[in-house]
């Protein structure tokens, strides 16, 4: 990967014109060793096996965000899937030495396991797991807050294969008075500082527990990609991504909450009360963010689409609902005056995403916008603008909405 960057940033402009598809006009003007930024994003894309369409938003540390159109898969590509850094991709060089210590104040024993033993000691299971992180739709919130500029691309929905977290809970034996699972990855801290950690979020207890919680070593069949947590990485859906810890490297059961790198106040938390935009909130009114709300994004079609009158549109998309089931979808392309019904799947398993679809009969040419809406099976729907505001801008789940012509 540097290797290349060191490549492009040595080039000569014959090159570097041709690798940009056109003349560089102040060519005269490029500082020594820049790269243009047509060549940087879509090869760091490349260099991370993700499509050129994925949108950049940060790259120190890395954040990529999915465009909307490109999670129609029921089940989302490695190639298609975001990505959310809070440090440094570390360099993984032999797997033979890599290690998972299971430590914390509840554990019976502590045990450090090699990949082989994780692999080779439990039974493996796999789900369909939806990934969202606690900040998609960020973007969204006025007044801005501060972070990723998130549009509605940053989840996913992968296969993950693995072993059940709690069987191995159960092999190390956990105290009574254990209240909370910490990871620990080997990403590096931003500050290049090898003492601090990026991040270490956790999960209680109870969600380690849940049958659908892994220490994964797969991800659609393959080895998880190095941008995704290469060679293990917890896996917990229903909360905020930021608890399924890449990289993974250390568990700690604690006898408290877990108090590793960004899980204090206000990382990944919210007003435990609704607040005024803009306001200041003490820590202490601040809660961790568990169960995300119901959401839905419409993945078909493409947002300008053109569509020839007299011919039915089949819109689709997936909803998801944190720990809960998505009970109904409607869409509306009125401006939400009425609503219909789509036809909604059943998640392959829970914590996977469902997906919907219906179609669309225009009444006559012009510009309609489709929205759709979720709800899940507790009766609490999406909002239609954007909900309460917080300090760091998490859970935007107010409707995705799409923009067509018919002609
Ligand atoms: N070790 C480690 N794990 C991590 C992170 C990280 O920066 N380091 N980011 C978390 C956050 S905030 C999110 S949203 C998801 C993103 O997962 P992805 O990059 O595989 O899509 O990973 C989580 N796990
Ligand atoms: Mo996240």
């Amino acid at each position: 990967m540097k290797d290349r960057r060191r490549f492009l940033k040595n080039s000569g402009l014959a090159t570097l014109s041709m690798l940009v598809g056109a003349e560089i006009v102040f060519a005269s003007k490029l500082p020594k060793g820049y790269l243009p930024l047509a060549l940087s994003d879509p090869e760091t894309l490349k260099e991370f096996g993700k499509m050129e369409e994925l949108i950049v938003l940060n790259d120190k540390p890395w954040n990529i965000e999915t465009p909307s159109h490109l999670l129609d898969d029921k089940i989302t590509p490695a190639e298609k899937m975001f990505v959310r850094n809070n440090g440094l991709v570390p360099e993984i060089s032999d797997l033979r030495t890599w290690m998972l210590k299971i430590g914390g104040e509840s554990v019976n024993q502590e045990k450090t396991y090699s990949l082989a033993e994780i692999k080779n000691g439990f039974v493996h299971h796999t789900y369909q797991i939806t990934l969202e992180c606690g900040g998609n739709g960020r973007g969204e919130f006025y007044p801005p807050t501060e972070g990723n500029q998130w549009g509605v691309g940053a989840v996913s929905s992968a296969e993950w294969t693995g072993i059940r977290l709690k069987d191995l809970l159960q092999e190390v034996g956990v105290k009574k008075n254990a209240v909370y699972v910490g990871y620990h990855g080997n990403d590096g801290h931003l500050s290049g500082d090898p003492k601090k950690e990026a991040i270490s979020r956790g999960i209680p207890i109870a969600k380690a527990m849940q049958e659908e919680t892994l220490i994964a070593f797969g991800m659609n069949g393959k080895d998880i990609p190095l941008i995704h947590g290469h060679p293990l990485r917890l896996v917990a859906g229903g909360y905020p991504a930021s608890v399924s810890g890449k990289w993974l490297t250390g568990l700690s059961i604690r006898d408290r909450i877990h108090d590793g790198a960004k899980m204090e106040s206000p990382s990944y938390r919210v007003p435990c009360e609704p607040v005024a935009a803009g306001v200041e909130v003490s820590p202490e009114d601040m809660c961790i963010i568990e169960s995300m709300p119901v959401r839905s994004v419409l993945t078909y079609p493409k947002t300008g689409a053109i569509l020839n009158l007299g011919r039915s549109l089949e819109i689709r998309g997936h909803a998801w609902a944190g720990e809960l089931q998505v009970d109904q979808v409607a869409y509306s392309f009125d401006f939400g005056s009425t609503w219909n019904k789509c036809v909604l799947d059943k998640p392959r398993n829970r914590f996977a995403w469902q997906h919907f679809s219906a179609k669309i009969d225009f009444p006559k040419k012009g510009y309609y916008e489709i929205w759709a809406k979720a709800t899940d099976e507790k009766g609490i729907s999406q909002p239609m603008v954007v909900p309460g505001w917080n300090p760091k801008g998490y859970l935007n789940n107010a409707c995705h909405r799409i923009a067509v012509k018919v002609r």
